[in-house]
């Protein structure tokens, strides 16, 4: 698509431009890159092409205008089913994130404490080699790599095969562990198969939302415009049940508040009313479902090489009944703080067959010792009630980042998984191995270490060598001081390829400059399995290269010419359908490369020439077997499981010395640590440093006001911090909040690494913590 701009709309793009200077945080159409406007020589021709966006798992299409090598515009993609054109303040303003002024160009390498410039050619040769006598000196399962849900997908497919087809470790982690693996062991454990059976197109036709500790008005913003949209049109009911006030449950038609960790007592009670109201539906039920119990008391992961492993039993509903008992509404209203009346009224929405009903979670439930009980939990009510699988009633887990579904789930980049498949499976490696053309001896039938426990492998010494690529852990990491001090060890090598410099390059051997989003061509996968492509649209600055072919540079110096022999400018074609091979099939089959260039994206499984939007249900997924109904295929019984899941506290509760419930977490602004958007100037000014949020009560008696500062405390650590009071958010009485986007104000140095024993994902969401005025 090609327009030539004239002289009048040159003109018209000034007055956009100083316009913009103003009320830019809300401009809904073009926006400009600063230092493209400073020098707008020449009017020539603005190209538009479309992409995702680089930021969050809603995964929006936006048009991006190129104009003399350089991206000048972005809009929402009116052809995009997603957002329908719209787009929030972090897709407006997304290409700026390409121009901060220092963007790394050149490699770096770390040189006696000095960050020495060096050629791409002298930093991969010393990373390969480095990498070749780590393996030599301690073996196959000392070299790892630390990869994203920002990963494209040729990324983590390249790194996937490199590290587990051939080398042969299983040490593949990614920041998704950090964000969706307890919905991924959810999906697992309730339904045999890591995957969302609804999408979008649920926000339709549901006539009521329970968003169950998300915050969607900031961090989707523009599916909770369709949701808002659906309201104005269709009068539809919001539910925002949660432990603080937030933009979302301000736009909530019910807000209620809940202690931290009760959501599952809360979830039970709920239960416990549709079974004693005689509201479960048998014959869905009866036919689709059994019911199962688990281990319980399972830990919380905080030391070293822990383990679990789950023994599932069959029961029948007459025991889950029994079970349910110690959740009835009024036991579970003393110590959630939700009143019975609240607990019944949430209950009759799922209750109601005439009520189709769309449950929303993230971080909330996930981040969570529980996590995977609790994505369980969702599911049961679901199930107990038939409302799944068709539009409109759909238990709806969303992902955070713009290809955590795409790149992390599809691609498999955790120690357990393969490209469609788990390690631990024969015919799994058989499978990849073929692909991969490598022998199956080389895939291990052992996983190694998830996120948590390989860096403290690396504390350890057990890991060495640790690559990590579009993910900042120096900032992210729970309990941070200690896998901070980990990488410092004498011994270790870190290789880390960002695009600005970041806490995480501080700590690195080797900095690798990267391309981004699209200074190269790539892939995501969003929430609703959609697998969205772009080109590359600008040249990336100085010697910066794809993650992807920084890989393949790495596999043929490490000897895996055969397998990494790509053509560099066809790559991410010839990667895309080599890792289609790996999905073919009904049940995952993914649009081809041609298709998904042409459109703005496309749902898997893609069978027959079309996406597949709700599976499980015969009458939408070609999967199913004929005659079934619903078919949860991930089972081989074909059924889904009603889990008996009990509340158990978090590790870490207030007490007399930390009285506070610390609780972590994003603002609508910025993206994670900060590293892009704190260099987009009108986001950094709105949201220009980080705070802590004290409910009112609290802040009264500790004679705190907004802009003091604060001192807070927990067993790990210490920070001292800004007030916010009645800002952004409020949390209720004896919490505290604090966003992790100021790398200056590192609150994880305070949080806890404890984790789900079933997911291994960390709870950034409740430790105990000291507040003082400092
Ligand atoms: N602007 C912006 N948008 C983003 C991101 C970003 O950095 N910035 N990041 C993206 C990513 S990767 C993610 S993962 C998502 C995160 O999206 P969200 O999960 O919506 O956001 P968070 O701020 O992490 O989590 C806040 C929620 O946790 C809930 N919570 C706290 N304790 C509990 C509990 O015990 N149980 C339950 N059920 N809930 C609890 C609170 O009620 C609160 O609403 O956002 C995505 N979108
Ligand atoms: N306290 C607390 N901590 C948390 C959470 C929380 O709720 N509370 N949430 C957790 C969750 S859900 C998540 S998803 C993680 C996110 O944690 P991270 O992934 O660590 O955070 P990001 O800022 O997204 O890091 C992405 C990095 O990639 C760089 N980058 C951008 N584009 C490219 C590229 O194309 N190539 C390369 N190589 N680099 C690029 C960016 O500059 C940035 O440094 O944080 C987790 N940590
Ligand atoms: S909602 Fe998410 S995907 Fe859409 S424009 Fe905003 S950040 Fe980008
Ligand atoms: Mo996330």
């Amino acid at each position: 698509m090609k327009t030539t701009t004239n002289r009048r709309e040159f003109l018209k793009k000034m007055a956009m431009v100083s316009a913009m200077a103003t009320a830019a945080t809300m401009f809904p159409g073009i926006i400009f890159a600063e230092d493209q406007v400073a020098g707008l020589e020449g009017i020539g021709d603005v190209e538009w092409k479309k992409a995702p966006c680089r930021f969050c798992g809603v995964g929006c299409g936006v048009l991006i205008g190129t104009e003399n090598g350089k991206a000048v515009a972005v809009k929402g993609d009116p052809a995009s089913s997603v957002n329908k054109g719209l787009c929030c303040v972090k897709g407006y303003h997304s290409i700026m994130a390409l121009y901060g002024k220092d963007r790394l160009k050149k490699p770096l390498i770390n040189k006696n404490g000095t960050f020495v410039e060096a050629s791409m050619e002298e930093a991969l040769d010393l990373i390969a080699s480095k990498m070749k006598s780590t393996i030599e000196e301690y073996g196959k399962d000392s070299v790892s790599i630390y990869g994203s849900g920002q990963w494209t997908i040729p990324d983590g497919y390249a790194a996937s095969k490199l590290f587990k087809g051939c080398i042969g470790t299983n040490n593949v982690e990614a920041n998704a562990r950090l964000c969706m693996s307890s919905a991924v062991t959810g999906f697992m454990t309730s339904f045999g198969i890591d995957e969302p059976m609804g999408c979008y197109d649920d926000i339709d036709h549901a006539n009521v939302f329970f968003l169950w500790g998300n915050n969607m008005a900031e961090m989707h913003p523009v599916l909770f415009s369709r949701i808002l949209d659906q309201r104005l049109k269709r009068g539809v009911k919001i539910v925002d049940f949660a432990t603080r006030t937030t933009r979302t449950s301000m736009a909530a038609d019910k807000s209620i508040l809940f202690n931290p960790q009760t959501d599952l007592a809360v979830a039970n009670a709920i239960c416990y009313e549709l079974i004693n109201k005689g509201r479960v539906n048998h014959s869905f039920v009866d036919k689709h479902c059994v019911f199962k119990k688990g281990k319980v008391d399972m830990g919380y992961g905080l030391e070293d090489n822990y383990s679990f492993k789950d023994e599932p039993e069959l029961i029948d509903l007459e025991s889950y009944k029994e079970f349910l008992e110690d959740y009835t509404p009024e036991k579970v209203s003393k110590y959630s703080g939700v009143s019975v009346k609240d607990i019944k009224y949430m209950a009759s929405y799922y209750a109601d067959p005439n009520t189709k009903v769309m449950s929303l979670w993230c971080m909330g439930p996930n981040q969570h010792t529980r996590g995977t009980w609790m994505n369980n939990l969702i599911y049961n009510i679901h199930l107990l009630t038939g409302k799944i699988s068709t539009p409109g009633n759909s238990p709806f887990s969303l992902t955070g980042q713009p290809s955590a579904c795409g790149t992390v789930r599809e691609v498999g980049t955790l120690t357990h998984k393969l490209p469609h498949g788990v390690v631990t499976n024969k015919e799994h490696r058989e499978f990849a191995a073929e692909i991969w053309g490598v022998p199956v001896e080389n895939i291990s039938p052992k996983p190694t270490y998830h996120t948590v426990e390989m860096f403290r492998a690396l504390d350890r010494g057990d890991v060495r060598f640790m690559w990590i690529q579009v993910t900042n852990p120096m900032v992210t990491m729970p309990k941070l001081k200690r896998y901070r001090d980990a990488t410092k060890k004498e011994g270790r090598f870190i290789v880390v390829s960002d695009v600005y410099p970041t806490p995480t390059t501080e700590i690195a051997d080797v900095i690798l400059p990267s391309a981004m989003w699209i200074e190269r061509e790539g892939m995501y996968g969003n929430s609703e399995r959609r697998t969205q492509h772009f080109d590359q649209m600008v040249a990336p600055p100085g010697e910066a290269m794809s993650d992807t072919w920084q890989l393949v540079e790495i596999a043929r110096r490490m000897g895996f010419e055969k397998q990494f022999n790509y053509n560099k400018e066809t790559h991410i074609e010839e990667i895309y359908n080599e890792y289609r091979k790996h999905h073919a099939g009904k049940k995952h089959n993914m649009a081809p490369y041609e298709v998904l260039r042409e459109n703005p994206g496309m749902q898997w499984p893609y069978v027959d020439g079309e996406s597949t939007k709700w599976r499980f249900n015969e009458k939408y997924d070609p999967a199913c077997k004929e005659g079934s109904g619903f078919d949860f295929y991930g089972n081989p019984d074909g059924k889904a499981i009603i889990w008996q899941r009990p509340y158990e506290p978090a590790p870490e509760v207030p007490d007399e010395e930390y009285p506070y419930w610390l609780c972590t977490g994003r603002v609508v602004e910025h993206w994670h640590t900060g590293s892009m958007t704190r260099r987009i100037p009108v986001l950094h000014q709105a949201m220009p440093h980080s705070y802590v949020e004290l409910n009112p009560a609290d802040a009264k008696r500790l004679d705190i006001v907004t802009g003091d500062l604060v001192k807070l405390t927990t067993r790990r650590g210490e920070i001292t911090i800004p007030a916010a009071i009645n800002l952004r958010g409020v949390p209720a009485p004896m919490q505290v909040f604090v966003p992790f986007f100021d790398e200056n104000m590192l609150i994880n140095d305070l949080t806890l690494d404890a984790f789900c024993p079933i997911s291994k994902q960390p709870d950034y969401k409740k430790c105990a913590v000291k507040v003082e005025k400092a």
